[in-house]
């Protein structure tokens, strides 16, 4: 593997995994295995774990939205400010079991932790950015001391954190690859949404069998 790849495993944490998950992606434990494959079968200089970092009270959260008519579970909710937010159920609420990585994800002490989601008002899909682009993680400048050129791109979920971490890391001059197989979405609609913009900008998608064929 090229010195100046990174692996970004996106998310892989309890509450995003069947069977107990509070916000559990169908398919999530069969992602973990490809992505414990493909760092057994790649030498990646830099690997870094996102983590969805949300206070209890946080505004994604449809329970702290209830008052409000309009909002609806996995619905969007225009929240006023011009910003429309998908209303999620209660997840990765910081020190709960629930936020922590999942135990079949095999890590190691040299993996970097990227914390978002942790500003009340505004939600945060990308490892990179909130989702109004104000405020940003300490990703990109960790890629960048590190010499990285290149991303691939793992985790859950396809069509938010994942496609959302790609599209910032491509506007930000990586080659960014997304591992589909590595990969499970919420809803086919968002999925094959986010796979057209992907596309559109030039990201590659592709399955973790072809990644050595790269180098
Ligand atoms: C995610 C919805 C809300 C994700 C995080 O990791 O894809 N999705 N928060
Ligand atoms: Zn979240």
């Amino acid at each position: 593997m090229s010195k100046s790849s990174a692996l970004i495993i996106v998310d892989v944490q309890n509450d995003f995994c069947p069977p107990k998950g509070s916000l559990q992606v169908a398919g999530g434990l069969e992602a973990i295995d490809v992505i414990n494959q493909i760092r057994k079968d790649n030498e990646f200089k830099t690997i870094i774990l996102t983590q969805d970092f949300h206070p209890q009270n946080h505004s994604s959260f449809h329970s702290n939205n209830a008052h409000h008519p309009k909002a609806s579970l996995f619905q969007p909710l225009d929240l006023g400010n011009g910003k429309s937010q998908v209303m999620w159920p209660d997840h990765c609420v910081q020190g709960s079991k629930g936020c922590e990585f999942h135990p079949k994800l095999v890590r190691q002490d040299s993996d970097i932790i990227v914390q978002k989601g942790k500003h009340v008002e505004v939600d945060s899909y990308s490892g990179f950015f909130d989702n109004d682009h104000k405020s940003k993680t300490d990703l990109h400048d960790i890629l960048k001391e590190n010499g990285i050129t290149d991303v691939f791109v793992v985790g859950l979920a396809y069509d938010y954190c994942v496609g959302y971490t790609a599209i910032d890391a491509h506007q930000l001059g990586y080659k960014t690859r997304v591992i589909e197989d590595a990969t499970r979405a919420v809803a086919e609609d968002s999925k094959i949404e986010r796979i057209n913009e992907m596309k559109a900008l030039g990201i590659d998608i592709l399955q973790s069998k072809e990644i050595s064929g790269l180098f």
